[in-house]
C-alpha cells in the first residue's frame, strides 16, 4: 500500500555549498548512534528490562540528524512519542536517556515518565509526548516565549502523519501563520498511525499541501535524504529566525519496525512493502555519499559503528547499575515548592472595588510587577473580554502581551503551557468556563503532569480563569460548575473566591504560583456590588479558608457564590435560634481541612454546599474528610446541597429551583441540627 512510488511526488533538494564535509561525517555519526541506541533499546525491551513500551525510529535516522544538524544549540525541539532519534540528534546524554528506559532515578524523568516523556531543558529538548500532536500546540507556545524574550531562538515541533488529522494541526499552524511564529512544523510522514495508511486518512493530497491554507511555505521532501532534510530545515530556521514565520515540512520515510516495541498489532504492511523500503535505508544512502565524495573510507564506516556500539554498551552498564527512584521524592515531583511569598493579609480600608475589578487589578498589579505576565485569549485585547476582565490591560501592556487569539481552546491552552514550560506566566482566559472542555488535553494531560512526567523539572505556572456557574439564563452549555474535573488531577490547583478582596488576593498568588492554577469565578459574582479591597498588591495564601461567620450549633463549608446564600440562611435560622458558623475555604485545592475540621469539633454538625451537581461534586470530598477526621465529634451525618442530576435549564425559574438557594441551605441546616 505504501509503495516507494510515493518518493516520486517529492522534491529533489540537491546538496548546495551550504553543505560542508564535516555536515555529512556528523549527520553520519549521527544517524549510526541513533540506529545503535533504537536496536539495543528493542533488544532491551525483550528481555523484559525496558517496560512499558517504546517506539524505535529505525528507518527515520536522516530526519532527527538532518533537522537538529539545522538547529543552535539554543534553539528548541517539541518531539513526540517516537522521539529518541531527535532527543539523542538534539545532543542528549544517552546514558541518562537508558537509565530513563530503565526506569532509574538519574534517568531524565527520574524514572517518572520513561520514553515518552523524555526531555532535557538544559539543552532545549522539551519533551516527547504521549499525546499524538501536542508538540504543535506546546511549541507554538515555546515559539512565542522565544519571541517576547527576543532571544533569537526557534524550534521545531516534531510530529507524525497521523498527528497531522488531529485539530491541534490546524488551530497551531494557524495560530504560528498569524503571529509569524519561529516555529518549524516538521511532519515525519513514515505513511503509517498505528496500522491506518495515511492515504487513507489524508484528504487533499498530503499534509505539506495544507501550508498553502495558512499562507506559509510547504516542502514535501524525502525524509531518508539527510542532506534534504539538513537543507530545508536550515531555510525554514532562516525564515523564522528572520520574523518571517513557520513553515511545514513534510519529509516521507518509513519505520523499519512495529509500531512499539510491544509488538501485539496484526500485519497491516506486506514483506514485500518493508523489504522495498529497507533498500532506501537512510544510513546506506549518506555513507555512499561520504564514500562517493572521498570523506571516509569502509575502515572509518566501521570504527563510527565500533564507537557508536561501545558509546551504547558504556551507557547501558552505567545505567543498569543506578538506583531505583523513591515514592517520597516521586511525590515531591508533583509540584513545584511555593514561591517565597508574603501572603501577609492587608485589613480592608474605605476603598471599594466589584469582584470583576479586583481580580483585573491584580492582573494589572502583576502585569506591571513581572514582564513575564502575558494574556491569552478570545476578545481580551482592546475590548478587555465580553465581561470586561481584562479591560485596560491591553492599553496599559500592548498587544504583544495582552494577545487576543482567534476562537481555538486547544491552541489558546497549548500555546499557553508551551510559553508557561519556556519561562512565561501565561493567563489565560476561558470566555466560559464550560469551553474547558475544548483545553483539557493541555491542562490534564500537559499542564498538570509536565512536572513530574519530566522529573520535576519544568515548571508550569501558568493560570486558567474564566467565568463558571449559572444565574444568568445562559442554559446548560454556558453555566456549568466543573470545579471536580479538576480536584481529583494531581499537580493542579484549584482556586474559587467568592468575594472581591479574596479574588484580588488569590488572583495574585495563582500568578505568582509557580505550578499550573485553574482559577474559577463566577459570573453572579462578577454583577454583585463594591466591596473594600485594599490597593497595595497582596496575595491571599492558597490553602488557608476563611471563617465567614462564628457560631456554635453548625458548621457549613460553602463554595463561590454559596457563601452569600450561606449567610442569608444563618440569618434566617437566627431567629430560630440557631447559631451557625460559616466557613469559605477559598481555595479547593489545597484544602484547609485544618480549619474545617476544627471547627465540627466545635459545632458536631455540617453542611457543605456547592452550585456543582451534587453527585460527584467537591462536598463529597469535604464530607468524607470530615468523617475521616472527626467522626467521633459528629452528633449527625454530614448533609450536603448542590444541584440536582440535570444539566442547567434555561428557563428563568427553572434555572432558580436548580441553584441551592438560601432556603434549601436553612432546610438543610435544620435537618442535621434536629436529628
Ligand atoms: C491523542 C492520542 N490519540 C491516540 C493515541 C494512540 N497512539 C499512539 S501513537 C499513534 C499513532 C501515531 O501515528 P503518527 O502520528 O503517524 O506517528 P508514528 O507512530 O507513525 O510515528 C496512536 C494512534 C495517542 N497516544 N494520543
Ligand atoms: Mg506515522
Amino acid at each position: 500500500m505504501a509503495s516507494i512510488d510515493v518518493l516520486k511526488s517529492v522534491t529533489a533538494v540537491p546538496a548546495s555549498n551550504a553543505v560542508t564535509s564535516d555536515d555529512l561525517i556528523e549527520m553520519l555519526r549521527m544517524m549510526v548512534r541513533i540506529r545503535q541506541f533504537e536496536t539495543r533499546t528493542t533488544e532491551l525491551f525483550h528481555e523484559g528490562k525496558i517496560k512499558g513500551t517504546a517506539h524505535s525510529s529505525v528507518g527515520q535516522e536522516a530526519i532527527a540528524a538532518g533537522a537538529c544538524r539545522a538547529l543552535q544549540g539554543s534553539d528548541f525541539v517539541l518531539t513526540h512519542h517516537r522521539g529518541h532519534g531527535h532527543t539523542i540528534a538534539k545532543g542528549a546524554d544517552v546514558g541518562r536517556m537508558m537509565a530513563e528506559l530503565l526506569g532509574k532515578a538519574e534517568g531524565y524523568c527520574y524514572g517518572l515518565g520513561g520514553s515518552m516523556h523524555i526531555a532535557d531543558f538544559d539543552r532545549q529538548i522539551l519533551g516527547a509526548n504521549g499525546i499524538v500532536g501536542a508538540g504543535m500546540g506546546l511549541g507554538t507556545g515555546a515559539a512565542l516565549a522565544e519571541h517576547l524574550k527576543g532571544t533569537g531562538n526557534i524550534g521545531i515541533a516534531f510530529f507524525g502523519d497521523g498527528a497531522a488529522s488531529e485539530g491541534i494541526f490546524h488551530e497551531a499552524m494557524n495560530l504560528a501563520a498569524i503571529w509569524k511564529l519561529p516555529l518549524i512544523f516538521f511532519c515525519e510522514n513514515n505513511q503509517y498511525g498505528l496500522t491506518t495508511a495515511t492515504a487513507d486518512v489524508i484528504a487533499g493530497g498530503g499534509v505539506a499541501r495544507r501550508a498553502s491554507a495558512y499562507d506559509v511555505p510547504g516542502h514535501l521532501i524525502d525524509g531518508n535524504d539527510a542532506v534534504a532534510v539538513l537543507e530545508t530545515v536550515r531555510r525554514a530556521a532562516l525564515r523564522a529566525r528572520g520574523g518571517q514565520g513557520p513553515t511545514l515540512i513534510e519529509a516521507i520515510t518509513y519505520r523499519w519496525g512495529d509500531h512499539s516495541m510491544r509488538a501485539n498489532l496484526p500485519t497491516y504492511r506486506t514483506e514485500q512493502e518493508e523489504a522495498e523500503w529497507r533498500t532506501l535505508d537512510p544510513i546506506a544512502r549518506l555513507t555512499a555519499l561520504t564514500f562517493e565524495r572521498k570523506l571516509l573510507n569502509e575502515d572509518d564506516q566501521s570504527s563510527l559503528r565500533r564507537d557508536a556500539e561501545r558509546e551504547i554498551e558504556a551507557a547501558i552498564t552505567w545505567a543498569s547499575a543506578l538506583p531505583e527512584p523513591d515514592l517520597d521524592t516521586a511525590m515531591k515531583l508533583v509540584a513545584a515548592k511555593q514561591a517565597e511569598t508574603d501572603f501577609s493579609e492587608p485589613v480592608s480600608g474605605q476603598r471599594k472595588l466589584t469582584y470583576a475589578s479586583a481580580i483585573n487589578e491584580a492582573m494589572h498589579q502583576e502585569m506591571a510587577r513581572d514582564d513575564r505576565v502575558i494574556i491569552l485569549g478570545e476578545d481580551v485585547g482592546k475590548t478587555g473580554g465580553i465581561f470586561g476582565l481584562t479591560r485596560g490591560l491591553c492599553d496599559a501592556f500592548g498587544k504583544a502581551r495582552v494577545r487576543d487569539t482567534p476562537i481555538a481552546e486547544g491552541a489558546i491552552s497549548n500555546c499557553g503551557v508551551g510559553a508557561a514550560m519556556s519561562g512565561l506566566r501565561p493567563i489565560v482566559e476561558i470566555q466560559l468556563f464550560d469551553f474547558v472542555s475544548l483545553m483539557m488535553d493541555a491542562i490534564i494531560n500537559q499542564a498538570a503532569k509536565a512536572r513530574f512526567m519530566m522529573g520535576g523539572k519544568p515548571t508550569v505556572p501558568i493560570v486558567f480563569r474564566g467565568p463558571q456557574g449559572a444565574g444568568i439564563r445562559l442554559a446548560a452549555q454556558h453555566c456549568q460548575s466543573l470545579e471536580s474535573l479538576f480536584v481529583n488531577v494531581p499537580g493542579l490547583e484549584v482556586y474559587a473566591p467568592s468575594n472581591a478582596y479574596d479574588a484580588k488576593g488569590l488572583m495574585t498568588s495563582a500568578i505568582r504560583s509557580d505550578n499550573p492554577v485553574i482559577f474559577l469565578e463566577h459570573k453572579l459574582l462578577y454583577l454583585g456590588g463594591e466591596e473594600p479591597v485594599p490597593e497595595p498588591p497582596y496575595a491571599v495564601q492558597p490553602g488557608r479558608a476563611r471563617v465567614v461567620r462564628e457560631g456554635a450549633d453548625c458548621t457549613v463549608i460553602a463554595l463561590m457564590a454559596m457563601v452569600d446564600r450561606a449567610v442569608q440562611a444563618a440569618k434566617r435560622l437566627e431567629a430560630k435560634g440557631l447559631s451557625v458558623e460559616i466557613i469559605d475555604p477559598r481555595t479547593i485545592k489545597p484544602l484547609d481541612c485544618e480549619t474545617i475540621v476544627a471547627s465540627i469539633k466545635k459545632t458536631n454538625r455540617a453542611v457543605v454546599v456547592h452550585e456543582a451537581v451534587r453527585f460527584g461534586g467537591v462536598g463529597g470530598e469535604i464530607a468524607a474528610t470530615i468523617m475521616e477526621q472527626a467522626f467521633d465529634w459528629l452528633d449527625a451525618p454530614v448533609k450536603r446541597v448542590g444541584a440536582p442530576e440535570m444539566p442547567v435549564p434555561y428557563n428563568d425559574s427553572l434555572e432558580r429551583q436548580y441553584i441551592p438557594d438560601p432556603r434549601r441551605i436553612a432546610e438543610a441546616i435544620e435537618e442535621v441540627c434536629y436529628v
